[in-house]
């Protein structure tokens, strides 16, 4: 691995909710493994609006150079929009909240040496030093340790096609039954189980609710899935409001947020579904599984439709960033 980008970051005191956490579960007043940058504990100490945004999409999810543009892209539409961006990532051994241009460009290099991390992986890389990505349970955990409720990003893990057989479902299902952060979505891919997606999510008491005038739930690159989210909420305040109750009434599960993709990115005809549908059955036939199966899929539909599917996925990541930081100008407002 090449060393990872000196400076501009600095490490910094913690939140005061963070110190107060951590003091009970470590007994000491800093974990070292974590850095949350001055401008995001600055912010959150404030209780100004901040957004995170994970970095396996970075890491694993598009490819080289589109996703360091998109990575840098959607955090100046997180600033166009008056929030603080917070990219999660692991560097070094260390779970960092908010990373520089520099820590940006060198998780976009895609060295083989990066790791794609969820909540079982933490533990082990923090403990080698080594540096990846995290997925959205992974950045749901760093976020919520520097006191950050709102996160967004593009597509979240979910039941797997076939599950009944491969047991896959993504860890970002259970982690957003147990952490309390408000995911902000394009919905999930059809290259998983949709009605099968949702069922978990209500096995583990996830609020599902679709950020718009109907419920339909969007299926990423398309507005409609064909299935419905249990709620509906229409604009930031009211998404503000029930995600402020929801903290106020000590729930500790987390919210999905899902934002269809704006209509003139929405993709028509049938060409990435039947993109989707060959990268999935190519995975089986290659035997592809585990944590693997996920980006093998992503850049498997990018190559099928010529990187068609990449420019719809890039505009729906930033869609989601502006909601997102939307709702956490309301949010601060209503939690000042
Ligand atoms: N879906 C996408 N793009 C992505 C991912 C999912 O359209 O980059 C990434 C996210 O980081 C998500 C992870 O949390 O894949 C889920 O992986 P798995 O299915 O292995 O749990
Ligand atoms: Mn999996």
């Amino acid at each position: 691995l090449t060393p990872v980008a000196r400076g501009r970051v600095r490490e910094t005191v913690l939140p005061v909710a963070l110190r107060h956490q951590s003091s009970m579960t470590c007994g000491s007043a800093m974990p070292d493994f974590l850095r949350v940058s001055e401008e995001v504990s600055e912010a959150v100490a404030s209780r100004r609006p901040v957004v995170a945004l994970e970095s396996t999409i970075i890491t694993h999810g598009m490819p080289h150079p589109h996703n360091y543009s998109t990575a840098v892209g959607v955090e100046t539409c997180v600033r166009d929009a008056g929030a603080v961006p917070a990219t999660v990532a692991v560097l070094r051994g260390k779970l960092c909240v908010g990373v520089s241009d520099e820590e940006l460009q060198f998780l976009s290099e895609q060295d083989t040496g990066l790791w794609k991390i969820s909540r079982r992986d933490l533990a082990f890389v923090l403990g080698q030093g080594l540096s990846g990505g995290t997925t959205v349970s992974g950045t749901m955990i760093g976020a919520h340790m520097a006191g950050v409720p709102i996160f967004a990003t593009g597509g979240i893990g979910g039941v797997h096609r076939g599950a009944e057989t491969s047991f896959d479902v993504s860890a970002d299902l259970t982690e957003l039954g147990r952490t309390p952060v408000t995911v902000v979505s394009a919905g999930v891919k059809s290259i998983l189980d949709i009605p099968k997606t949702l069922e978990y999510l209500e096995t583990q008491g996830v609020n599902v609710a679709t950020f718009g005038k109907t419920r339909s739930f969007p299926a990423f690159f398309t507005r409609d899935s064909g299935y419905l989210s249990p709620h509906k909420v229409v604009g930031h305040m009211e998404a503000a409001r029930m995600i402020n109750t929801s903290l106020q009434l000590g729930l500790t599960s987390g919210i999905l947020i899902a934002v269809p993709i704006p209509k003139e990115h929405a993709v028509t005809g049938e060409v990435i579904q039947d993109a989707i549908d060959e990268a999935v059955e190519l995975a089986r036939l290659e035997g592809v599984s585990g944590r693997d199966v996920t980006p093998y899929v992503l850049s498997r539909v990018n190559e099928l439709t010529s990187g068609h599917s990449l420019k719809s996925n890039i505009a729906l990541v930033q869609n989601n960033a502006k909601v997102a930081a939307g709702i956490a100008n309301c949010l601060s407002q209503l939690r000042r």
